[in-house]
Formats: C-alpha cells, structure tokens, sequence
C-alpha cells in the first residue's frame, strides 16, 4: 500500500500518523500552505482521506479528489465528512464505533460529579489557603437525580446504565421511541428538559439536531437544571448557553465540546457554575490506540478487498 496516495486531513494521534505515513504515500494536507498547488500535483494520486472530529471531509475536498476510494475517521461523529457526497460518488466511509464508548461515558459521569459536587472549585479553594478560614460550601448530590438523556445510542446508553448505578432516574429523547429500553421517553428535547435535573447531550450532530438545545431547552433546564455536553459544540446554542449561565437561569453546565473549537467564550472562564474541558473525552492511551486500529484495520481491508471493519457508508 506504500505507493497508495492517502491525505491526513487534520493533525491526528502520533501513533496513527506515523503508522500511516509507514504503510501509504501520506499528506499531510496542514503542512502545505498552496493547497490548489498540492491538488494540482498530487490530488489524482489520493485514494483516501483520514480525519477525526476536527476535520474530514467535505463536499469540495471530495470533488477534489477524483480517485478518492474511502474516508476513514478516526472519530464516532460523522459531522464533517459529506455523507451525501460519498454516496453520490461511491466512497466508502468509517469511523471508530464502540472502542470509544465507555471512555465518552465515563467521562460525562465524571463530568456530573465535577459539576455538582463542584470538585474543580473546592480545589481551587484549598490550594488558594482558604480552607485555613473555614470549610468548602455544601454542595449537591448525584445520587438518586433524574438525569435526561438527549441521543438514546451507544453513548447514550452506557451512560444511563452507570447513572442507574447512582440509584438515578432516566428518561430520553431521541428521533424515536426504542421499545425495548424501560426508560421514559419525551417526544421533544424541551420535555425532556422540563422533567429531568442533569440532562446529558450524548446525540449527532446533525442538520436537524443543531442548536436541539435552545433558549427554550435552557430555560426549561432552568436556574436549578445542570447541562452535560459530551457531544459536539453545535448542539448548543451555544451564546444562549453563555448568557444563561452568566446570568444564573441555568444552574450549572459540564462542556467538553464548543462550536468553534479551540475556541471557547471567554465570558465562561470566570464562571464558577461551569466545568471546561478540551474535548477530551475520547483522550486515554488505550481508547485512542484503539481507534487508531480501527482505522488502520479498515484501510488494510477496504486496500485488500475485503470487508470493512465499521461501514457507514
Ligand atoms: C474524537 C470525538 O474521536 O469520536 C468523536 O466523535 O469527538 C472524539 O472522540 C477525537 O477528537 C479524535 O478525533
């Protein structure tokens, strides 16, 4: 496969650079500030394309590349690869299913006991002296809350089964109801936020689901409501989020994910009811390693004819 023409479209873990860069004739599509010159000289010569959640590959990127066979991400969300356009010109397309759930689930559970039990705070309280004048302020237990999850698929499930296991309540929405779950089922994200405390977005992005959660959601949440994004920063809209939070019409919020990554609402660094993470929640040796195979697994089965390991398309 050395000679095979293969573009990175986005920095990716060392591990799956470099095996990539052993196994096809790798670009790295960032290293080349005259991207017309590079498809000029080597866009015939690409026959697949590696992203994650950063980037993949989008309509033009497609067009652009005439003999483009496959597009592996290295991601579960699919948000930016142009399915539509796959389809349309026959290319194949994976991504990195399961190997990441439990990481991204237990992550948003710890993103709940940081929140509510205000962790990073009461560390900051201790390592600033102030423990010396007196104790941390109570704060508010996880166990036994009714927790609404938005997006009822892999990572929405394993998130309910360990919030069961803190004696929690779920409920759900998802586009639609699954029978064979015992949870509750609301038809729409503001019903699922007006009868849960801690609601979770575990969902894709999506044309339909972008900004499910609005002003309206926000306030449905409400002043004592808690918002857990583990998902993509889109999902939010993400400025009423801010000024919610600002102005207290939302309790608290645990966000691994913004819409314009890196970039995050500088408003929201000086906020004590909200927890920052740098979408991390895939971010173990083991889970990336994992993934990391998954693609390489896909690409040596889609270059030797045989099945692919996690087909979407
Ligand atoms: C990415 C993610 O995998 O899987 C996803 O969709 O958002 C992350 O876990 C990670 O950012 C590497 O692209």
């Amino acid at each position: 496969m050395n000679n095979i023409g293969l573009l990175i479209s986005c920095p990716l873990s060392p591990y799956l650079e470099q095996e990539l860069e052993n196994s096809f004739k790798a670009f790295k599509i960032w290293q080349f500030e005259d991207r017309n010159q590079f498809f000029n000289t080597h866009g015939n010569s690409i026959r697949a394309v590696v992203g994650g959640s950063a980037a993949g590959a989008d309509a033009e990127l497609i067009e652009t590349l005439p003999n483009l066979e496959i597009v592996s991400s290295c991601s579960v969300g699919l948000d930016k690869i142009d399915l539509v356009k796959c389809k349309e010109k026959g290319v194949r397309v994976t991504n990195t299913p399961d190997v990441l759930t439990d990481d991204v689930a237990d992550l948003a559970i710890g993103l709940i006991l940081t929140v509510l039990r205000r962790l990073c705070e009461s560390d900051r309280f201790l390592r600033s002296g102030k423990w010396k004048k007196g104790g941390y302020k109570l704060t508010t237990k996880f166990s036994e809350k009714s927790v609404g999850i938005l997006g009822m698929g892999r990572i929405g499930t394993a998130i309910a089964k360990r919030a069961e296991a803190f004696n929690c309540s779920i409920s759900y929405h998802s586009r639609t109801q699954k029978p064979n779950l015992n949870y509750e089922y609301f038809p729409s994200a503001v019903e699922l936020a007006s009868n849960c405390q801690i609601l979770v977005i575990a969902c894709s992005l999506t044309e339909e689901t972008r900004h499910i959660v609005n002003r309206e959601v926000i306030d449905a949440l409400g002043p004592k409501g808690f918002l857990i994004n583990i998902g993509r920063g889109l999902l939010v809209d993400e400025p009423e989020l801010v000024a919610a939070l600002v102005e207290g019409r939302l309790g608290s919020a645990g966000l691994d994910v913004f819409e314009n990554e890196p970039q995050v609402p500088e408003e929201l660094f000086g906020l004590e009811n909200v927890v920052l993470l740098p979408h991390v929640a895939s971010g173990t040796v083991e889970t990336r390693k994992a993934m990391a195979d998954l693609v390489l697994g896909n690409l040596k089965a889609h270059f030797t004819n045989k099945p692919l390991l996690s087909p979407v398309v």
